[in-house]
């Protein structure tokens, strides 16, 4: 049972008892059936097949395929490299349009390959890129758009493609985290030219590290299974440049039975969302991000916006506070990849032009959930949100008398 928050010193930040005995995490990994996954890494240790197109990895792209209703799903060893494989096969070159609010692996992705990132602002309300700031960035360099699925929620596909269409552009979506969601009843995975997953442990269906890149275009999956495996048409036959992008059977085997659980980790994601929802519903200054609950949805990122005026204290004063009571929540995407290197003493201006991304990379903030976080913790997380939300100026004035006592690992974070 968490300790309760009386009165302001009852906070870890000022020397109270931290709520949680050991942390909670955003990312913690949703293990699924242990037994069939035991089972699975016998098999294929029995079999002695470990990487390289093995059984496991066939089984599991199909039934990706058949869950989304995409013709070809070629996975890979992490989303990143199956980004950079992406780049290539579909040609991208010169600059290619991109949001600042994303993981960096998306801006990394493109310039290990060359390519140019260029940072779009992203729209206030669904935090994707925003469509109507796009054609204001394409210059004759321009090669490509790249949307991301931020939380899970579709960027306007439609609008995207009339962009990309008109300006004979390529069109790819990084939906790492969008696995199990749709767009219109359709799944993510059927848009753009391609679409790519991550199945990086964090997500709600790991493989340990993976991920897919899926397409209904034939002849760019081809190309794209070639370039996974270092180009290798046959035995002795190489055919194009590639890398080394495979997954492998260990991966694999976790990939199928964190599928066969996806049900159960969705249910239990939504569960806690609308607990969330409904513990923080009327607490000023903090709001939580919505989903469309008449789509399908993995609801695998517990999202708040802080309002610094309306709450009393800044978002990264409340991430402190969370964290010395062991909450490790997280504020993703901060700062944004322009303020991250290369990027940003390539352009100490690009923040002049990023307005929204700008004020959302300080209101954002990540809270834990998945099958490691049940209602008791949420309760528990909500009662000292709610807590410091009714002393929020007694808190702030607080906080400004040190000593506070930090999560140790805080630090590492600034
Ligand atoms: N595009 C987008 C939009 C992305 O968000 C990502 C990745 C990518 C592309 C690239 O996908 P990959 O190449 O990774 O497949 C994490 C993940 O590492 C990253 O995959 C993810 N996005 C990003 C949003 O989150 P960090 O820096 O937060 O990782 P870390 O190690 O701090 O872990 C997060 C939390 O999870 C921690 O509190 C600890 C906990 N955790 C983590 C791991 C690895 C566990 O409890 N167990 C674990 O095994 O990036």
């Amino acid at each position: 049972m968490a300790a309760t928050k009386l009165c302001v010193e009852d906070l870890a930040v000022f020397g109270g008892t931290p709520a949680f005995p050991s942390e909670l995490h955003v990312g913690r990994p949703n293990i699924g059936d242990r037994r069939t996954l035991l089972k699975r890494i016998n098999h294929l240790l029995d079999r002695k097949w470990l990487t390289n197109d093995g059984p496991f990895l066939q089984e599991f792209e199909k039934r990706i395929s058949e869950h989304l209703g995409v013709k070809h799903c070629i996975a890979v060893c992490n989303a990143t490299v199956g980004l950079e494989i992406l780049t290539r096969a579909v040609g991208l070159s010169g600059e290619v349009i991109l949001p600042s609010f994303t993981f960096i692996a998306t801006a990394h992705a493109l310039e290990w390959q060359q390519v140019t990132p260029v940072f779009c602002d992203v729209n206030p309300v669904t935090h994707n890129i925003d469509p109507s700031r796009i054609e204001e960035l394409i210059t004759d360099h321009t090669t490509g758009i790249i949307g991301v699925h931020l939380w899970g929620r579709p960027c306007d596909v439609g609008a995207l493609a009339e962009i990309a269409n008109r300006h004979r552009l390529k069109l790819l979506f990084d939906a790492a985290h969008a696995f199990g969601c749709s767009h219109n009843r359709r799944m993510i995975g059927n848009f753009g030219n391609a679409e790519l997953f991550s199945f990086h442990a964090t997500k709600f269906v790991n493989t340990f590290e993976g991920g897919a890149v899926v397409t209904n275009d034939d002849k760019l999956a081809a190309k794209i299974r070639l370039m996974r495996n270092f180009g290798f048409a046959g035995y002795d036959i190489v055919s194009s440049l590639g890398t080394n992008g495979k997954m492998s059977e260990v991966s694999a085997a976790m990939g199928l039975t964190s599928l066969e659980s996806l049900e159960k980790f969705v249910a239990t994601n939504h569960r806690n969302y609308r607990e969330y929802r409904q513990q923080l519903a009327d607490v000023a200054g903090i709001s939580l991000l919505t989903f469309d609950e008449d789509e399908k949805c993995n609801y695998q990122y517990v999202v708040l916006e802080i309002d610094e005026d309306a709450l009393g204290i800044t978002r990264d004063q409340l991430d402190d506070i969370l964290w010395a009571e062991n909450v490790l929540s997280r504020r993703y995407f901060y700062p944004g990849c322009h303020r991250m290197e290369p990027y940003r003493t390539r352009d100490l201006r690009a923040a002049l032009f990023l307005p929204e991304t700008e004020r959302l990379a300080t209101r954002v903030l990540c809270l834990p959930t998945g099958t490691a976080v049940g209602g008791e913790e949420i309760s528990a997380i909500c009662q000292i949100i709610k807590f410091i939300a009714g002393e929020g100026r007694a808190v702030k004035e607080r906080m400004l008398k040190p000593p506070l006592r930090h999560h140790p690992l805080k630090s590492y974070f600034k």
